[in-house]
């Protein structure tokens, strides 16, 4: 099986920063791909992958199959079936319940902090306020992280353990927001930042990014 990850603006795509985890976290070899997002190439790749609309999107290759995959949750549902080695859920059968749970609220959820902190990698603002909708999602999300913690014994570590799930890969985005917006959190939560920021497919994907030149103008703030 052949696979190519096909990922929009690696700055501003949290949804690819997640693909890019999974698939890493498989071990497996891939090709990857970036589509600059409401370009024509990006047009182009609406119509030659269609059915999937938005970026990332998986192309797995076998011999004359070829599957296209898309949206970041089944594309690690698939590679969660294909790599079972790779232990993208957690082997217990409560734990990989909860990191669903958690993997689908933050897939579905946390509309203020998505509208009002877009992910941007190579941005520091440093006076970014949230306003009391988006704090009320960081503040949620902080609990959910220790509820995990303290569900998994692992306090400090990854959301279910000494191991990087896929709950890992969908809250790295976040993380990356609270970066990006100097967004104040208590220690531990701040400790579980820096291990994900540190995790080398992440820091890997975020170096790639600073060489990106294009810029989404809805995507920058002018202040710092
Ligand atoms: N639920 C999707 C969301 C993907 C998504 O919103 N991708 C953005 C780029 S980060 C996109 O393709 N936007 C273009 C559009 O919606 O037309 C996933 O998990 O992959």
């Amino acid at each position: 099986m052949q696979y190519k990850l096909v990922m929009g603006n690696r700055v501003y795509s949290g949804w690819s920063l997640r693909a890019w985890l999974v698939l890493r976290q498989t071990r497996h070899e891939f090709q990857h791909e970036v589509v600059p997002l409401y370009t024509e190439e990006f047009d182009l790749f609406r119509k030659e992958c269609f059915p999937a609309r938005q970026l990332p999107a998986l192309i797995a290759t076998e011999g004359d199959t070829r599957r296209i995959i898309w949206d970041s949750l089944s594309i690690t549902e698939f590679l969660s079936e294909r790599h079972p080695d790779a232990g993208l859920w957690p082997e217990d059968a409560s734990m990989r319940a909860a990191a669903r749970s958690l993997c689908a609220e933050m897939h579905s959820g946390f509309k203020a902090l998505r509208a009002k902190m877009p992910v941007n990698l190579k941005r520091h603002y440093k006076s970014f306020s949230p306003d009391d909708e988006t704090l009320a999602d960081i503040r949620r999300i902080c609990d959910l992280w220790k509820w995990a913690w303290a569900e998994s014994d692992g306090e400090g570590a990854y959301l279910f353990g000494e191991r990087f799930t896929a709950a890992d890969a969908f809250f790295a985005p976040v993380v990356s927001r609270f970066r990006t917006y100097s967004i104040d959190l208590d220690d531990l939560s701040n400790a579980y930042c820096d291990l994900l920021l540190r995790h080398p497919a992440t820091a890997e994907f975020i170096e790639a990014a600073q060489s990106e030149t294009w810029v989404m103008e809805h995507n920058e703030f002018n202040s710092e």
